[in-house]
């Protein structure tokens, strides 16, 4: 079967690194932001996770646009939005923080960088929040001006990263802290450099602000990569789910908070800053979460990583009642399990309880609730 075609329009954009990942043989691509997101190549995703674990690779994460936000009323902004307290954030940082609507539904969970006192950039992942920012800029007639600037950014990922990067930035890219950035050259033009990315095996990610030199950008790191045995990637499914990287849209939604979603250590519930869905959070928090996102183990051949969300099922005294859903699962070949990320209820939220999980391919398979990160689990199998 010959796989459909992808039409990208105006509406779909392109990258500054397209032609050299089509080049490279991408196998597929998702959509997110409106921008194609290279989802493969040659290798399966179980070898590109070894790859990733061992070597380096790029990643056009082009769709990670950002919104800007500018002038006398950008830090207040930014701040409105986000229940994470800023107040300590210096200028050369990156922040994961979650945004809020009035109800305390997740709007996006970006990372923000501080450019300046009031210059913020929010690296988003896929939902409109320039909409949503200009709404409030608008609505509380501020001074800022926002836009989404012409920057793609590029992803060195994996242990060699610092060799790689080394070798094109010289070994100031090696001073630079976790989630931190600087400003470096690159053929006379300098390039913000942050150490961050959607894996957990450490790198980089380049904030190219001038897309006619991402062919240019692409080659010298290829080039440069070759003795690190460099390799074209994307994030990995695997390698994801196992370190507990969410993902908007579909490990949560609007319709989660972020205390659902383990990020309470991003919400300053003390009244100190003025955001955004304050009262409902607060409220949320004293009743505590119904619900939480966890690692999910379990049994079987591997799943069909599709169809979600699934069913997970309760046992003992909470047998065969539904207790969350799965959102995303795939079979880890370091575990030798299937591995998934859900919501799961408060009762069956604990480590090690036993659930049972309804797969896309509608087997019933015995599994353990578990903490994130997560780690090697026995499943004990009651049938
Ligand atoms: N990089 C950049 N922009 C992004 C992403 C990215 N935008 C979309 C998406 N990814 C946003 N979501 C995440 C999710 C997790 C992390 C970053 C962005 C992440 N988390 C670390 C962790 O969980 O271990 C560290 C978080 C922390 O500081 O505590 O890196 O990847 N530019």
């Amino acid at each position: 079967m010959v796989a459909p075609k992808l039409n990208v329009s105006r509406r779909i954009r392109a990258t500054p690194y397209t032609s050299r990942v089509e080049s490279l043989g991408v196998s597929g691509y998702s959509v997110v932001n409106h921008t194609i997101l290279p989802k493969g190549f040659e290798k399966s995703v179980e070898e590109d996770y070894w790859h990733l674990k061992n070597h380096v690779q790029l990643w056009d994460v082009g769709c990670q646009r950002q919104v800007e936000l500018k002038r006398k009323d950008a830090a207040r902004l930014v701040q409105l939005m986000t229940p994470r307290d800023l107040r300590q954030a210096v200028v050369g940082q990156c922040l994961y923080a979650p945004l809020i609507d009035h109800q305390a539904g997740m709007i996006n969970d970006p990372i923000i960088l501080k450019l300046d006192e009031d210059h913020f950039w929010l690296s988003i992942a896929d939902s409109d929040v320039l909409l949503w920012a200009r709404g409030l800029a608008i609505g509380m007639s501020l001074e800022v001006s926002i836009c989404e600037p012409d920057v793609w950014p590029l992803a060195v990922q994996g242990p060699k990263s610092d060799a790689l990067m080394a070798k094109v930035f010289g070994d100031m890219v090696r001073d630079i802290h976790f989630f931190r950035f600087a400003w470096l050259p690159f053929n006379g033009h300098g390039l913000l450099i942050a150490r961050s990315g959607y894996s957990k095996q450490g790198g980089f990610e380049i904030y190219l602000d001038k897309p006619e030199m991402g062919a240019e950008l692409w080659d010298a790191l290829w080039d440069a990569g070759m003795e690190f045995n460099v390799s074209p990637g994307s994030p990995n499914l695997i390698e994801r789910v196992e370190g507990g990287l969410l993902s908007y849209g579909n490990e949560m939604t609007n319709e989660n908070n972020p205390l659902e979603c383990g990020m309470k250590q991003y919400c300053q519930l003390d009244g100190s800053i003025d955001f955004i869905g304050y009262e409902a959070l607060k409220a949320i928090s004293s009743k505590g979460p119904d619900r939480k996102i966890r690692g999910v183990i379990f049994d079987g051949s591997p799943c069909p990583p599709c169809q979600f969300p699934w069913p997970v099922l309760g046992m003992g005294k909470e047998n065969d009642r539904q207790i969350g859903t799965i959102t995303t699962a795939i079979w880890s070949p370091a575990f030798k399990q299937n591995i998934a990320l859900g919501m799961i209820e408060r009762h069956s939220w604990n480590d090690g309880t036993q659930v049972k999980v309804e797969s896309g391919d509608g087997l019933i398979r015995t599994g353990v609730v578990t903490k994130l990160p997560m780690s090697k689990k026995r499943i004990v199998s009651v049938d």
